[in-house]
């Protein structure tokens, strides 16, 4: 099965990064994520067993998250596969410290693939006609997190599902 760590909005949050979705769609055109589906990958860990998935699962459960604000307030895209995403402006540290901390964790379990760098952001559009976001609203959202989610992607016709495997425990 296909694995990832991710950050899951808040519900009110959610709401708000879907009219975001909306309103890029309206202008560059592409796929929608919906917005069940909207997230912040913290690490993309790909196909692993059965074995190894409950393996995980266990420690997400143990995980102690520092919890912390992180501030969307920019546009970005990734050209080749025609992402347009939100995000920060400027680095935030203390997002970029909690997937490295996950990281340090998953290869001492034996896990790679850890990428050489890490830009955090949120996926709205995929194969967007458009990668500019000039007469976007500017994002000003604060995303409160405490938790880290395992998930479980699925590819389907009309784009991936995801689905909650584990989550490290609730503050
Ligand atoms: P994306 O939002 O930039 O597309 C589940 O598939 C999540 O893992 C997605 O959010 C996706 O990021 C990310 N992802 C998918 N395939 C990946 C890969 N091969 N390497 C790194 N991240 C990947």
């Amino acid at each position: 099965m296909r694995l990832f760590l991710a950050l899951m909005p808040p519900p009110a949050l959610r709401r708000r990064l879907g009219e975001l979705a909306e309103w890029a769609h309206a202008r560059c055109g592409g796929r929608r994520v919906p917005d069940d589906s909207l997230h912040l990958t913290l690490a993309f860990i790909g196909e692993v067993s059965e074995e190894k998935a409950e393996g995980l699962s266990t420690w997400v459960e143990g995980l102690d998250v520092p919890g912390g604000e992180w501030r969307l307030d920019g546009w970005g895209a990734f050209r080749r596969p025609g992402i347009l995403w939100v995000g920060s402006q400027t680095p935030d540290r203390a997002m970029v410290n909690l997937q490295a901390s996950l990281w340090r964790d998953l290869e001492r379990q034996g896990f790679t693939g850890r990428p050489s760098r890490f830009i955090p952001h949120v996926t709205l559009l995929r194969r967007a006609r458009r990668l500019e976001s000039d007469g976007l609203p500017l994002p000003d959202l604060v995303w409160p997190y405490r938790q880290v989610a395992l998930l479980r992607s699925f590819t389907e016709q009309d784009g991936a599902r995801y689905q909650t495997l584990a989550r490290s425990p609730a503050p």
